[in-house]
């Protein structure tokens, strides 16, 4: 089958398919390349696609107009030009109600699709083919025209186009993990895109393509700096050089943001407490809000962590986090600014659980907390795993707005080495199903506010890009930011739609190339699971990156904590293996519904991709597949490295259907996965064999 498909992308080839490449195919373009489209479409688009009617003179609609002349002459290869009105033939529109008399007249039903929806129609005018983008509002009509576009990347026939589009989340952010020196936490696409040391004088021309590429997917909120923040982000001379990128990225529908550090007015602000109660801190912050949104108009709010993993808040003088929360929350009300606190707190004590400390600590406060104040909650309730369970705090605040935050930087997903999509990840974390107003309440219901009707909705990524010319690293890293945003716009997407969305516009468009991709971005999560964390066996990682599971803070200081260690997590003994945490051990499966709960905490109903992280397995229990659960643990580590070693060649085989350069440069990060994938499970059975005292399964062969 395989040798089939790629003999006709070979005829493909020769067929001149990846002919007249202007441009090094470095990555830079991410999935904005606007290649030749095939003769055939070209002779289909172009008696309505060659003008582009785009009224305003605004700076949205100048970057419309700009993005849609870019990309219609890079596809059709013939000249395109701006009218003021359709002419003879057809035409692209793209405006308001307001903007333009055709899109009035057409009564659109424009209505219900709010502030950021769009619809694409093609309507016939005096025998003319007519493609309009309409939208409440100029970032409307953007969003819009990139959805045009994104059909035509896949040569999609536009005569009966007619759909309309409305996000699902209203705030739809990225948070960059970028400090004030450009090294990026965490990130692994360069150092960090802003530049501080030549802001405001000089901003650099990248930034517009940065805005570009969120506003292409929906994005429109970006916080600028590390969770873990330095204050002199708030002084005067770093806002300044905030608004000049706020100013580059405005219209393009994207909002800053920025972190706040918690200790600030007493860092940058001369007091003596940062004691939220304390009127003179209350009134420090609401000078710094005014300050900010006089320079800032449409600044978006804080992104505040605090106590947690040595940062200041509000616990530091005995006060809640809600009290902290709404003393910022006061601050920006005046200029309708959210607060967003998170919800990842865990503070070490004997005896405890860390997948229970956020739910412990924050589920009381449902309902405490300012209208202007959301709450964002990692996916699960440890650390960006590979897997976990959904964070049991989805469910369990119903008076809260929850805002999911999603790592898309890979962080403990391979940094810029592996090949790995996250959509399925992500899908996995939206359909699960919290029970918190009976069964088919699902976390995406929790994050869309349907469940609860919240008013304000939000969704966080942190980003994986950075000064690369690549932007993440990774070719592929980009699929991950691409995904991030489409599914941030749309929940309901399937991991397969983006992946071949991505794909058509980033590498090809022929059918066998994007079928061969899809499949291996698809399979990516689920092999790196299998080598890194099978069965739930999480956080047994040296530097989030290579196997560790030796680590303990008793045998390794440099580990700090207990529950930085790994021993803390795997709990490798004689019996078995894995953290129980049901009644017998931690109970943290009762943050869960009853009904999320029971199936968790019954080994013979928990799901066996979750077993190690709620049970502690016998060596000999038997699974699903007839093995033991040491057969079977070292049956994932095997098929993990066996699909690094089978797509290594499957890459392989694609050369020659991509361009040379990129295609190269995954096969490199390939060879260096399938060494790392060999060392995690080499490492780890090793490591665990001095507990089973077991042999290995025949079929798993250890070199
Ligand atoms: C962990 C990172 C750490 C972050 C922390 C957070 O290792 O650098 O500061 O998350 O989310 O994954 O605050």
């Amino acid at each position: 089958m395989i040798s089939t498909v790629f003999f006709r992308v070979g005829v493909w080839m020769a067929a001149g398919g990846m002919a007249s490449c202007a441009f090094a195919e470095d990555g830079y373009r991410l999935w904005m390349r606007y290649e030749p489209l095939p003769e055939a479409t070209v002779a289909q688009y172009k008696p309505h696609a060659t003008a582009v009617v785009v009224p305003g003179s605004s700076k949205t609609t100048q970057a419309i107009r700009h993005e849609l002349v870019t990309a219609l002459t890079g596809m059709l290869g013939i000249p395109v030009h701006v009218a003021s009105a359709v002419e003879r033939h057809g035409a692209i529109v793209v405006g308001t109600p307001q903007s333009s008399p055709l899109i009035a007249a057409l009564d659109l039903p424009l209505k219900e699709l709010g502030p950021e929806g769009y619809c694409i129609r093609s309507v016939m005018l005096d025998g003319h083919q007519v493609t309009v983008v309409a939208a409440n509002s100029e970032v409307g009509a953007l969003y819009g025209a990139f959805h045009l576009l994104r059909l035509m990347q896949s040569s999609i026939p536009l005569e009966r186009v007619a759909l309309r589009e409305k996000p699902r989340i209203r705030l739809r952010m990225l948070n960059h993990w970028d400090n004030l020196d450009g090294v990026v936490t965490w990130g692994f696409g360069g150092k960090s895109l802003w530049k501080w040391d030549e802001l405001p004088g000089k901003v650099d021309e990248r930034l517009r393509d940065y805005a570009r590429a969120n506003a292409s997917i929906g994005i429109n909120g970006t916080v600028l700096n590390n969770v873990n923040s330095d204050a002199r982000s708030l002084t005067r001379e770093y806002l300044v050089k905030t608004a000049a990128i706020a100013d580059v990225f405005r219209p393009y529908g994207l909002r800053v943001y920025l972190a706040a550090r918690f200790s600030a007015p007493m860092e940058i602000g001369g007091l003596k407490t940062a004691d939220p109660l304390d009127p003179g801190v209350a009134t420090w912050w609401r000078e710094k809000a005014d300050e900010i949104c006089g320079l800032i108009p449409d600044f978006g709010g804080f992104l505040v962590k605090a106590n947690s993993e040595g940062q200041p808040g509000p616990r530091t003088y005995n006060r809640t986090h809600a009290d902290g929360a709404n003393m910022l929350a006061a601050a920006l009300a005046p200029h309708n600014g959210v607060v967003i606190w998170r919800a990842f707190v865990y503070d070490y004590k004997p005896g405890y659980d860390r997948a229970a400390a956020a739910f412990d600590e924050l589920a009381p406060f449902d309902g405490k907390f300012a209208l202007n104040v959301l709450l964002q909650v990692k996916n699960g309730p440890i650390d960006f795993m590979p897997r976990e369970p959904f964070h049991p705090l989805f469910g369990a605040m119903p008076r809260t707005p929850l805002v999911p935050e999603f790592q898309i930087t890979q962080e403990y997903m391979g940094r810029n080495i592996y090949l790995a999509f996250l959509a399925p990840m992500w899908r996995e974390f939206f359909d699960s199903d919290s029970y918190a107003k009976g069964e088919g309440s699902t976390v995406a219901k929790v994050a869309d506010g349907s469940l609860d009707g919240q008013r304000i909705t939000g969704i966080a990524g942190v980003a994986n890009t950075g000064d690369d010319r690549n932007w993440t690293g990774h070719h592929f890293g980009q699929a991950n930011w691409y995904a991030f945003g489409r599914l941030a716009w749309d929940h309901t997407l399937t991991s397969e739609q983006i992946a071949r969305e991505w794909i058509k516009m980033t590498f090809s468009n022929d059918p066998a190339v994007v079928a061969a991709i899809t499949r291996i971005m698809l399979e990516s999560r689920e092999a790196i699971v299998d080598y890194t964390m099978p069965l739930g066996l999480h956080h047994i990682t040296r530097d989030h990156y290579r196997p560790g599971p030796w680590l303990s803070v008793l045998q390794h200081p440099e580990t700090i904590r207990e529950d930085w260690g790994s021993v803390y997590y795997h709990r490798a003994d004689e019996k078995g293996l894995g953290f129980d945490r049901t009644k017998r051990g931690s109970n943290a499966v009762n943050c869960y519904q009853p009904e999320v709960r029971d199936r968790f905490a019954d080994l013979a109903t928990c799901p066996e991709k979750l077993l190690l992280w709620f049970h502690h397995v016998p060596w000999d229990h038997r699974l699903r597949s007839g093995r033991t659960l040491w057969e079977e643990l070292a049956m994932h580590y095997h098929r993990g490295v066996e699909w690094v070693l089978a797509v290594r060649g499957k890459w392989a085989s694609l050369s020659g259907a991509i361009d040379a350069e990129r295609h190269v440069d995954v096969a490199r990060k390939l060879e260096i996965q399938l060494a790392t994938a060999y060392h995690w499970r080499d490492a780890c059975l090793l490591y665990f064999l001095q507990f089973s005292k077991q042999p290995f399964p025949k079929e798993c062969k250890m070199e």
